[in-house]
């Protein structure tokens, strides 16, 4: 296997450089209480506040209408497609950006491609019926995600033989899939899925060894920003991890990551600038 992944990612009509580490930025349109997420409001603010992340730097925005918090409940599709499609028409409008879509609903692939998304964030790695066809389809290239359970219960008792092992594992399982189901491989981006039924240690042995995940010649996304593993070991709530986070991304592009997804946008791009001009330096 390569060493080294495909420096380059399609994305629709626009071709994503991968040899310095991108930052997506997370823009979640999910509705506290009240609201089903479908308020002009709503939008309108997540629109604002994805042109400030732009600004800042990021590269992709990376829109969800599902929460996948530990505990969280399930949504409708329906619900979904009311959250995330007009965001993302409102994204391509207004900025012209690469929209990558939050999402396990093949349903909500479909109609968020349409509507101009250009990279699918699957934390279900497509294990939903119908989301290999589809994506198969869009030619548009997945993120497949490790989870080990559902968001309601994945944090009760999350037990591995080696972490390390069985994301691996996994990540060949989805791949074979994947292909099988007339996916192009260069179509494929990995993440092993940090606190997704997952310990912290075995989110710090799956930092520790990221680079492991680079023989697969796979873009590489990690997602730590403001996380529970963050809080235990800082013994913060979420308001106070962003240090922690941006510590976390440095980490993770040191071991290989090309694509982290943060809530904090300026700060995580200036941390990975200092990395990236020593790593020029040392070329
Ligand atoms: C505070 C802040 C507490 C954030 C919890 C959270 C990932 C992801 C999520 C990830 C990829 C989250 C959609 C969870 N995490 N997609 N999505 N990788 N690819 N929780 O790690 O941010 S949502």
């Amino acid at each position: 296997m390569s060493d080294t992944a495909a420096p380059q990612l399609r994305c629709g009509s626009i071709s994503l450089d991968l040899s310095s580490p991108i930052v997506m930025g997370v823009l979640n349109v999910t509705p506290d209480s009240f609201s089903d997420g479908g308020s002009f409001a709503l939008q309108e603010n997540a629109v604002t506040h994805a042109g400030l992340m732009l600004a800042s730097g990021a590269k992709i925005i990376d829109v969800g209408g599902e929460s996948t918090r530990p505990g969280a409940e399930s949504v409708t599709v329906q619900q979904e497609l009311n959250r995330v499609v007009p965001v993302v028409e409102m994204l391509i409008k207004e900025y012209q950006c690469l929209v990558s879509v939050d999402t396990s609903s093949p349903e909500v692939m479909l109609a968020a491609a349409e509507a101009g998304a250009v990279l699918i964030n699957d934390v279900r790695a497509l294990q939903r019926d119908g989301a290999l066809d589809v994506v198969a389809k869009l030619d548009l290239p997945v993120c497949l995600m490790h989870m080990q359970g559902q968001p309601v219960d994945m944090q009760s008792n999350p037990q591995y033989s080696s972490i390390t092992q069985d994301v691996s594992a996994f990540f060949d399982r989805r791949i074979d899939a994947c292909l099988a189901a007339g996916i192009a491989r260069d179509r494929l981006l990995l993440d092993p899925g940090f606190g997704f039924g997952k310990t912290l240690a075995h989110n710090l042995e799956l930092l520790s060894h990221l680079n492991r995940f680079t023989s697969y010649g796979l873009p590489l996304l990690v997602g730590m920003s403001r996380k529970t593993m963050i809080g235990q070991i800082l013994d913060k709530p979420v308001d106070q991890r962003l240090f922690g986070s941006v510590a976390a991304a440095v980490l993770a592009v040191e071991r290989g990551a090309h694509i982290v997804r943060v809530h904090d946008v300026v700060e995580t791009v200036d941390a990975l600038r200092i990395v990236e001009a020593l790593r020029l330096r040392n070329n």
